[in-house]
């Protein structure tokens, strides 16, 4: 898609990864934006004014030129990079998808959520869900065989399916887990961050 300058709006926290990936798509495909930090620490995410742009209270929201809003980050980057490299074709996209929804479904809700708890929260070890750390150790498991194969999760280049997982990934020191214990992530996450141009977690 083509955007005009600075048609786009992305209501994000700095601290989010499911807005940085957002960001990050944006920068890739050259599409001017302007970020508008939202303080969640603050929940400024519970604000009336913010309720109006995304009712269900979360980070990240997009609003385009003409008041469009979208929500749900990888809603967001799926609509974003329509017609781009960052989307394969055929049984590619589908692999994609697997990967995003799996994202969702069972790497987000453990990383993301365990590593909020631990270094924002800072919640003492008794009162985090003990699910927590096995269910990220299991996706990162899953992440480190499916890399012994590839450098990319799919069609052999860097997709949304590596931008919506690094989010997350690379912050999982965050979440207590070190990555020198899944070395193929480590190095991928090294990779994603390279072609993204980020600086290291
Ligand atoms: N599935 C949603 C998750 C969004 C989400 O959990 N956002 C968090 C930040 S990562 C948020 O807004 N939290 C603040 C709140 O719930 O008040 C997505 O991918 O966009």
């Amino acid at each position: 898609m083509s955007l005009d300058n600075a048609a786009l709006t992305i209501f994000g926290s700095s601290l989010s990864g499911n807005c940085l990936k957002v960001k990050w798509v944006a920068e890739r495909l050259g599409l001017p934006f302007d970020w508008v930090e939202i303080d969640v620490m603050k929940k400024e995410t519970r604000s009336a004014e913010f309720l109006a742009l995304n009712p269900a209270g979360q980070v990240p929201v997009v609003r385009f030129a003409d008041g469009r809003l979208l929500a749900q980050s990888n809603a967001i980057v799926l609509y974003l990079a329509e017609g781009s490299n960052l989307i394969p074709e055929g049984f590619d996209r589908a692999l994609m998808l697997q990967w995003l929804f799996w994202e969702q479904y069972s790497h987000e809700t453990a990383i993301a959520v365990l590593r909020f708890r631990k270094t924002y929260l800072k919640l003492p070890p008794d009162q985090i869900d003990p699910s927590l750390e096995p269910r990220s150790r299991k996706a990162l498991d899953v992440m480190n065989d499916h890399l012994s194969t590839r450098g990319y999760f799919v069609a052999g280049r860097l997709t949304l399916a590596d931008i919506a997982l690094v989010g997350y990934t690379r912050w999982s020191h965050e979440a207590g887990l070190d990555l020198k214990e899944w070395p193929r992530v480590q190095a991928w996450v090294a990779r994603i961050e390279s072609d993204l141009n980020i600086g290291r977690a």
